[in-house]
């Protein structure tokens, strides 16, 4: 009999009878979307749990990615990572903005910031980095280049619901952040996802630019979008905020286990808790050097999935590698040699608030010999 399949993520899921009871106050009501009383009280509920000033809800983790670029009218070209879900970039590329790559730290696996100003021109505006896998960039450094050279920066911080640095938000770095409440993420609306901003002034321009750029029943003030959070999602995610914490503890319980028992393996290294932080465990990165471990990353990723072990090697291949990019100047390898390290060596173990001392001992028997 085949095993149970284990999947790299699984989605944290409210009560259905709580789910239930929040759908008929929705009927009832029969205001559905647009700004409805959920939607005002998730951003609300948000901004408290996340220390955050101002949140506006999307629809998913890209838009306000898009939203973000538009607002702050960046053009020309943005400094970015290679090393990232497609997104990122395809935010630029949807703005007609040129991605110019920078290399990662290899320890972190975020764009590593003595790299950034030789890639700067007469034409960048701006910096995205990714706190990639939540790891926290390192904002204090990428503010100063920022501030040196007069750029913007916007965080993609999909990755990075409820991660602190001593005690501060990651989310409140730079000019804006964003977040993805996708099933697969440490926090889900089933799709969704936000922008976070520090004052007022931008909270309201970004609502007009998701709703059309709608200022009043008859005043368009900008191009906007459609990008506005139903009340079904913004119920659901109201409910899936009392659980994330329980959610992000069980995750780290199974990061403890998973380091204790990968730290004696030769040829298998991961990521470690940085100081001072609240990581909040969305994926376990574990990296494979395939002389010393006897077995490539794609042999050991194939064994695991023959095994009903599904892990995914995110984030390969590098964006840079897709045929959209790979042309650039920016995406040669000889210029990220870090990321395609990491790229090459990646597999991101399961790792969900699901998953049992069972399960955690099978993904491990797969991969200790
Ligand atoms: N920036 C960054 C850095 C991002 O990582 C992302 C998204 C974004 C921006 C954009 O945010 P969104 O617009 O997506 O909100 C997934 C997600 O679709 C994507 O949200 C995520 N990053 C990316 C890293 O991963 P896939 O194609 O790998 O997911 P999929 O469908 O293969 O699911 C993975 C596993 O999760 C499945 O094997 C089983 C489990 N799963 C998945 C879904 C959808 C479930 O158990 N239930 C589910 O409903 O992209």
């Amino acid at each position: 009999m085949d095993k149970k399949l284990i999947t790299v993520t699984s989605p944290l899921l409210p009560d259905l009878h709580d789910f239930h009871k929040v759908l008929q106050e929705i009927w009832d009501s029969k205001w559905i979307t647009n700004n409805g009383s959920f939607h005002k009280q998730l951003e609300k509920e948000l901004a408290a749990y996340l220390k955050v000033p101002y949140i506006s809800l999307f629809t998913n983790g890209t838009l306000p990615l898009i939203t973000a670029l538009q607002a702050l009218r960046i053009t020309g070209e943005v400094i970015t990572t290679p090393y990232s879900f497609v997104a990122t970039t395809h935010s630029l590329w949807w703005n007609g903005i040129k991605p110019v790559f920078v290399d990662i730290d290899p320890t972190t696996g975020n764009i590593d910031p003595d790299k950034i100003e030789a890639a700067i021109t007469s034409k960048t505006t701006a910096i995205m980095p990714v706190h990639v896998y939540g790891k926290p960039c390192d904002t204090k450094r990428i503010e100063e280049i920022a501030d040196k050279y007069g750029l913007k920066v916007i965080y993609d911080a999909a990755h990075a619901f409820g991660v602190e640095v001593d005690g501060e938000s990651i989310l409140n770095a730079g000019d804006m952040s964003t977040l993805s409440f996708h099933a697969t993420k440490v926090y889900n609306s089933i799709e969704g996802g936000a922008l976070v901003m520090h004052d007022e002034r931008t909270k309201k321009r970004i609502d007009y630019l998701k709703n059309f750029g709608f200022a009043g029943e008859t005043e368009v003030v900008a191009p906007g979008i459609n990008s506005k959070m139903d009340e079904m999602r913004s119920a659901y995610g109201l409910l899936n905020l009392k659980q994330v914490d329980a959610a992000i503890e069980a995750r780290h319980q199974v990061a403890i286990k998973y380091r204790e028992a990968l730290r004696p393996i030769e040829g298998i290294t991961f990521m470690e808790d940085m100081p001072g932080v609240r990581h909040n465990y969305s994926y376990f990165p574990i990296f494979i050097d395939a002389e010393k471990y006897g077995m490539t990353r794609d042999e050991l990723y194939f064994k695991m999935k023959a095994e009903n072990v599904l892990s995914r090697r995110y984030f390969y291949p590098l964006i840079s590698e897709f045929t959209t990019y790979r042309g650039l100047e920016s995406a040669k390898p000889e210029n990220l040699p870090n990321a395609h390290k990491m790229a090459d060596s990646v597999i991101c173990l399961p790792m969900h608030h699901e998953l049992s001392e069972e399960d955690v001992t099978r993904i491990l028997g797969t991969i200790i010999r």
